[in-house]
Parts: structure tokens; C-alpha cells; sequence
């Protein structure tokens, strides 16, 4: 009796087992035929559309690497431009499959707003702009001022917890956009701008004038950024883990877009090939092509070829990799293995 029940409770388990994943995310984006991505579109760099219409940035890439991965064409992609406010019921009511928007991995945001948070790709922390003629060298320096920040972000938040335990004073000039944010603050309305790091360092350009601002040394928070599915689908989470571990894989093992088909061919390392799909049936056990993650980096490249495309020394941001470099590199980049 007790046998046959457990038997039972297996066959109705693999039935819904069987019947969840066949109507799966992964298998209705492959019947859809293109990919929707949830992106910024004011942050340079990062996410920003271009007057013809499409989408680049270092967050755009993540999305074009997961087409890449799912279709084996980097451009079936459909971008869907998203506010700070807007993209957490993006992806709740499944307007978007995967949001990749410059997005903070936070307890709240993975439990209440029913996220699943990919790795990170970007470890960032939050900072403040300032005149550098209003003499304001420190956070201490802020008293009395007035701080210019966009509302339904973590900024907005851990400016209030920390200036309230650092005791100091201020007024907050809250915004709903990041355009509205910098304007005000380009136009002296507010003394400081607080946002990531990377988005002080993505819009520094724009303003009127660039060099008459300065980013304060001290930052506030942790900004962990990167992709967020729904919860409930671990094969799909499982496919966005994977595309950014290969990206992570490809820049350790030394796998580029321009290296890649030779080294497919030619390399006698195993993590390589089991990367590049050339051993075993990795890719097929995610949902995925053999060359899965071969198509990822061919087509978008590894982490470095990635960040430095958007954000490194021949971009106008010239960013460090600071906690970006690879963890052999002494920084927080650390994929985990194709096996
Ligand atoms: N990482 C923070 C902040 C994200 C955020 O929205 N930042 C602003 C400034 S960098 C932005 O991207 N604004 C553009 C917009 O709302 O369109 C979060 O996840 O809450």
C-alpha cells in the first residue's frame, strides 16, 4: 500500500514535473521567436535607445547574449524600455521574459516582489555628485543641503537610512525620472545627485558642464546589479544563470568572440569544450542547442569583451574593474563550473 502510494505521489510529480515544463518560459519564448527584454533607456552605457530606434549598453548585451543562447541570433531580441517604477510589474504580469535594467539584488525584491536574481554582472555602490565650486567635499559636507534622487529605487532609500544615522540634515528633491533627477540637479535645484555609481559616472556627459562636477569618494551602499526573472520557472532562471556563468567562463579560460571557432577546434582543456560545446550534453540538459554558450560568446563576447565595449577605456566612462575584475583578478567575477 505504501509502496504503490509513493508511486503514486512519484507518477503525479512527474506529471506536473512534465506539464510545467513544457509550458514553460523557455518554451514559449522558443515558440514566440524572439526574446522581450526589460531595459533602461536613459543610462548610457548601460541601457540607452539610439535615434534609429535600437538598444545598446552593457545590460542591452545581456539581453542579446540570452537570444543568442536561446535562438543562436543575438538579435531576436524585443526591447522593452522600462522606469525605475514600471519594471517590477513588467515582469509580474510577464510583459517582459527577463529584466536586465541596472536592478539591486535585495532580500524584498527576491522574496516579496517575487523576483530570481541571476549572478551579478555589475557590483556597484551608490554615490553623490556635486559642484565641485560649492566647495562640498564629503557626505559630512551635505548638511542643510539639498539632494536630488529618482523615487522606487534603492537610492531613495539608503539616502534616508544613512544620512539619518549619520545625523545630518537635508531636504530630498525626489523625481520620477533619471532625465528629471540630473536636470534639476544640472540646473541647480539641488546641491547633489545621488544615484549608483554607475549612473553618476553614465550620465557625467551630459551635463552642461562636465568637468564642474565631481563624484564624492564615499559611497553609501552595496548595488549589487543584474538580470531578474519571475519566480517559479527554474528551468528559465536556470538558462539567464547559465548565459551570464558562460560569460564569466569565457573571459577566465581566455574565450573570445574572436578566438572562439579555433579554439572550438582546437583546445585540449575540457572546461573549454564542455563551455563551447564540445564535450558532453550540458547545453541539452539546460533546454539549449549544443552550442549554446558557443553562440553567446561568438556573437556578444565573454565578461571583458562585454564590459569593455560599453564601459571601459575607449568608452567616454573609462570605468575600472575594480570589483568587476575576474576573482583571479582579485575581484568579485567568479563563474561557476560547466560541468
Ligand atoms: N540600482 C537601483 C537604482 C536603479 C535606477 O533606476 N537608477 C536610475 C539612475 S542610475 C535609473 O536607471 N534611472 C533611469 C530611469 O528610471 O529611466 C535600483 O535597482 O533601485
Amino acid at each position: 500500500m505504501r509502496k504503490l502510494s509513493s508511486i503514486v505521489v512519484a507518477l503525479a510529480f512527474a506529471a506536473a514535473f512534465t506539464a510545467a515544463t513544457a509550458q514553460g518560459l523557455l518554451q514559449q519564448v522558443q515558440d514566440r521567436g524572439h526574446l522581450v527584454c526589460g531595459v533602461n533607456n536613459q543610462l548610457p552605457g548601460f541601457g540607452v535607445q539610439l535615434a534609429d530606434g535600437s538598444f545598446e549598453g552593457f545590460d542591452v548585451d545581456y539581453c542579446r547574449a540570452v537570444a543568442a543562447a536561446v535562438f543562436g541570433d543575438a538579435d531576436a531580441v524585443e526591447f522593452r524600455a522600462l522606469s525605475a517604477q514600471e519594471r517590477f510589474t513588467a515582469v509580474q504580469t510577464g510583459e517582459v521574459d527577463v529584466l536586465i535594467r541596472n536592478t539591486t539584488w535585495t532580500s524584498s525584491r527576491d522574496s516579496s516582489v517575487g523576483l530570481n536574481f541571476a549572478p551579478t554582472t555589475f557590483y556597484d555602490g551608490q554615490g553623490f555628485m556635486v559642484k565641485r565650486a560649492s566647495g562640498i567635499t564629503s557626505l559630512q559636507d551635505l548638511e542643510g543641503s539639498s539632494i536630488c534622487v529618482q523615487s522606487g529605487t534603492t537610492t531613495e532609500l539608503n539616502l534616508a537610512d544613512v544620512m539619518a544615522a549619520l545625523g545630518i540634515e537635508y531636504t530630498p528633491v525626489i523625481m520620477e525620472t533619471a532625465d528629471q533627477a540630473i536636470a534639476s540637479y544640472d540646473a541647480n535645484q539641488c546641491e547633489a545627485y545621488t544615484t549608483d555609481v554607475s549612473g553618476l559616472i553614465s550620465r557625467t556627459p551630459t551635463l552642461q558642464d562636465p568637468e564642474g562636477s565631481m563624484i564624492l569618494p564615499q559611497t553609501i551602499s552595496k548595488e549589487p546589479l543584474g538580470p531578474a526573472v519571475l519566480h517559479g520557472d527554474d528551468q528559465w532562471f536556470d538558462v539567464v544563470k547559465w548565459v551570464v556563468f558562460a560569460t564569466f567562463e569565457a573571459e577566465e579560460y581566455g574565450i573570445t568572440s574572436e578566438n572562439a571557432s579555433e579554439l572550438r577546434e582546437s583546445s585540449q582543456n575540457p572546461s573549454v569544450q564542455r563551455i563551447l560545446g564540445v564535450e558532453g550534453n550540458l547545453m541539452e540538459q539546460l533546454g539549449l542547442e549544443q552550442n549554446a554558450m558557443y553562440d553567446v560568446i561568438t556573437q556578444v563576447g565573454n565578461y571583458g569583451e562585454i564590459f569593455d565595449r560599453h564601459l571601459g577605456p575607449d568608452t567616454p566612462f573609462d570605468m575600472e574593474r575594480g570589483l568587476n575584475a575576474l576573482y583571479t583578478e582579485g575581484g568579485l567575477i567568479y563563474g561557476m563550473p560547466f560541468r
